[in-house]
């Protein structure tokens, strides 16, 4: 069994790595090009991620596109699979594809229309969308990968950046996002915590060059789950949610 003293040093060392320490120190690890982060209103810094992405946006084209951008809002998923945990992992690479495939190690993925206020009503006070109205998470688990694809077929793909909006930060080192590449972790990332005036925090990471194969997303300390409570209202751990991904464009692993 792991002393404490041991968990405590991991902690501490994780801790260091979430902050930012985690890149830079290693030359084998990228600095990224480009790190844009916002809270409140975040209109200003998801427009600058999407200007570091590059235009056109490709929308649900097959293939890999020449240049530009992808993006989801969980808008426009269907009705049969919201406000439930039926939403496929590969939906955004088969029936609507962007390129990228969702896996969780928890009950599988939710999309809502109400901010989640059906599995508890308090959470219609804590958590918001972006775009306008859905939002979505992992059912049972507060981690997935995102793991990238030609779009709309099964050959591994690579992104150069990656962001998401998060709702409900409430706390620092509880929404990350960790670059993974073939060599291993590219770095951890976090996302700052929510300013009083709203609910909404933006993290987008961007490399220079096409090397990320998968994003690891932590969106808060624990699961959302039925009969839960936020942090911020008397719960044990600061549960988020998110809204909008987006990444440029999915181009084959060279
Ligand atoms: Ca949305
Ligand atoms: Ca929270």
């Amino acid at each position: 069994m792991r002393s404490v003293r041991t968990l405590l040093i991991i902690a501490a060392a994780a801790a260091a790595v979430a902050c930012g320490d985690g890149y830079g120190t290693n030359p084998d690890v990228p600095t990224p090009a480009r790190v844009v982060t916002g809270t409140g209103d975040i209109t200003g810094a998801v427009a600058e991620f999407r200007t570091v992405l590059g235009d056109p946006v490709n929308g649900g084209a097959a293939g890999s596109q020449p240049a530009g951008r992808r993006e989801i809002g969980w808008d426009g998923v269907p009705a049969d699979l919201t406000n439930n945990e039926l939403f496929p992992g590969d939906f955004f690479n088969t029936r609507a594809p962007r390129g990228v495939v969702f896996s969780t190690p928890g009950n599988g993925f939710r999309v809502s229309d109400n901010n989640v206020a059906d599995l508890d009503p308090s959470f219609a006070q804590e958590f918001a969308f972006f775009s306008p109205r859905k939002t979505f998470l992992a059912a049972g688990s507060n981690v997935m990968d995102a793991d990238f694809r030609v779009p709309a077929g099964s050959d591994p793909a690579a992104v150069r950046g990656f962001g998401v909006v998060f709702a409900d930060v409430d706390r620092p080192n509880s929404a990350i996002l960790e670059f993974f590449g073939r060599e291993g972790s590219l770095g951890r990332f976090e996302a700052p915590v929510r300013s009083a005036a709203g609910s909404l925090s933006f993290l987008g990471v961007a490399f220079e060059s096409k090397i990320v194969t998968r994003v690891r997303i932590t969106s808060g300390r624990a699961a959302v789950a039925a009969g839960g409570r936020d942090i911020s209202s008397g719960g044990a751990n600061d549960l988020v949610i998110m809204d909008d991904f987006l990444f440029d464009e999915p181009q084959v692993v060279r």
